[in-house]
């Protein structure tokens, strides 16, 4: 039948809110039985335009393990989200929320990965999240992956490098869905999977020198036995709730060509591939061809247990989502210049970029949207998006952060756009509504939130949560579900 009418604005219902990561914004890393986890031994970069996130050897972990502190590593510290989550649910509460993502800290309800039972302090502590948030009918959308694990698997087994990890998360999968199937419909697997290929962070794979071929190796087996345990907890959830929806996330960075030269049209199109690999196993549930090819001619075997293809094709995700930051440009035969942060490539001269460098392109975020919803025809969702920036708790009490308005503003545009042009779209949690712990500079002071957290880059500072002008412009734009922007 043809579609007559076209949905002319945000449909009813549409999920707005808000995103964070346990290991940014819980702290109380050694409470009630917690044990370390892999985000925890990662130190603060030294330059704040570089990433600290790629670089845990042996000799750091050891000395991680050995330090009993938070000073040198502020995820451990979080902003207090443990002690303050009633505060800041209402907080979220009053701004409207619809939606709240958070993830599960996996070494908070099997410490030490494979422990005989589940920590119960630990999954008391997300039931009063969950009872929390249906207080304020705020719906949850759960990760259960966020860029980290039970540190002990990373020594036992060199994290998802180990074909044992999987059995573990499994475990730890079952025992959240049972648990808390009745409160969340929603659950994501592996949080921005694709950046398996970065380093330490998603894959708690430990750098030991290795050639870049051999650690694409390493990484690419570890993303499968990561792709294997996404299809089993997707199994798992809709047997034991059938209702359920299970999505992948994707950190998703179009790629333009720097010219219309074909070659460069072609180059884009490879950067691409390498992005949309991720989800294409997810959603589509094989391994495309044209990675296959690129697994051979670099020399990467992925080894593959008997029944791995059987799952991954039995278990396809219900949706898909992704975090949006930015696009890239690429030419043929481009040397990635490696400066800022993320997979930052070539510059675009058309557009403005973040203190990071990241380059902000909300016209990217529909072309994004339409590409997404073609590809796959399954409902989207953005889980992440938002600005980063130094920002100023002026004399007068307030934040006046009306960059982060025009910057969120006009990617909303452009969202409402692609759902006229017919992309079905569920919802929009914006990054870090509070002022949590940056994944990437593992600093305070680069920050996203509607709501102010008084806390400096040591850890100093009383922890108040102050309201920024965001705050209230957001709060309309829930409440108008969409339309006073
Ligand atoms: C995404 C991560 C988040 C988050 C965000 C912003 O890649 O999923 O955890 O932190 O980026 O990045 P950053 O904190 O480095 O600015």
């Amino acid at each position: 039948m043809y579609k007559t009418t076209y949905e002319n604005s945000f449909p009813k219902g549409f999920l707005w809110g808000g995103a964070t990561a346990a290991n940014q914004i819980e702290g109380a890393w050694n409470l009630d039985g917690k044990g370390l986890s892999t985000a925890e031994v990662v130190q603060k970069a030294d330059d704040r335009r570089k990433m600290s996130m790629g670089d845990v050897t042996e000799e750091t972990l050891a000395i991680a393990l050995a330090d009993k502190t938070d000073d040198l590593y502020p995820k451990r510290r979080g902003v207090d989200f443990y002690h303050h989550y009633k505060e800041d649910i209402a907080l979220f509460a009053e701004m409207g929320f619809k939606v709240y993502r958070f993830s599960i800290a996996w070494s908070r309800i099997f410490p030490q990965g494979e422990d005989a039972q589940p920590n119960e302090a630990g999954l008391v502590f997300y039931d009063n999240v969950l009872a929390e948030l249906a207080k304020y009918d705020i719906v949850p959308l759960v990760t259960l992956s966020h860029y980290e694990m039970p540190v002990v698997l990373t020594q036992k087994y060199n994290g998802w490098a180990g074909r044992e990890t999987i059995a573990a998360f499994n475990r730890f999968t079952e025992t959240v869905f049972n648990r808390y199937h009745d409160q969340v419909d929603y659950w994501l697997t592996f949080n921005e999977i694709n950046t398996g290929t970065w380093g330490f962070h998603e894959t708690g794979a430990i750098d030991k020198g290795l050639s870049e071929r051999e650690q694409l190796q390493i990484r690419y087996q570890a993303l499968h036995h990561q792709f294997v345990a996404s299809a089993i907890a997707t199994k798992q959830l809709h047997q034991i709730d059938p209702n359920a929806k299970i999505g992948s996330m994707l950190a998703r960075m179009q790629t333009y060509p720097a010219t219309p030269k074909p070659e460069d049209v072609r180059a884009a199109q490879l950067e691409d591939e390498k992005n949309l690999f991720f989800t294409d196993v997810q959603a589509r549930g094989e391994y495309p061809e044209y990675m296959n090819r690129f697994f051979s001619e670099n020399g990467i075997v992925i080894h593959m247990a008997e029944d791995d293809q059987a799952i991954l094709l039995e278990n396809p995700v219900d949706f898909i989502s992704f975090s949006y930051y930015m696009t890239n440009v690429t030419q043929h035969n481009q040397v990635d210049d490696g400066v800022g942060n993320m997979a930052v490539g070539g510059r675009n001269p058309y557009l403005k970029e973040s203190d990071w460098g990241w380059q902000i392109d909300p016209v990217g975020l529909r072309i994004t949207l339409n590409a997404m919803w073609d590809r796959y025809r399954k409902p989207l969702f953005i889980v992440e998006n938002g600005l980063g920036a130094l920002d100023k708790l002026e004399d007068d009490g307030h934040v006046h952060d009306q960059y982060r308005i025009d910057y969120l503003r006009a990617h909303i545009e452009q969202m409402k756009e692609a759902i006229k042009d017919g992309v079905n779209l569920l919802g929009y949690t914006m990054w870090g509504p509070i002022d949590l712990i940056s994944f990437s500079t593992s600093e305070m002071s680069k920050r996203y939130g509607f709501i102010y957290v008084d806390q400096d880059d040591d850890g100093k500072g009383t922890l108040k949560r102050i309201k920024k002008d965001s705050f209230t412009w957001y709060k309309e734009v829930i409440a108008s579900n969409g339309e006073t922007l």
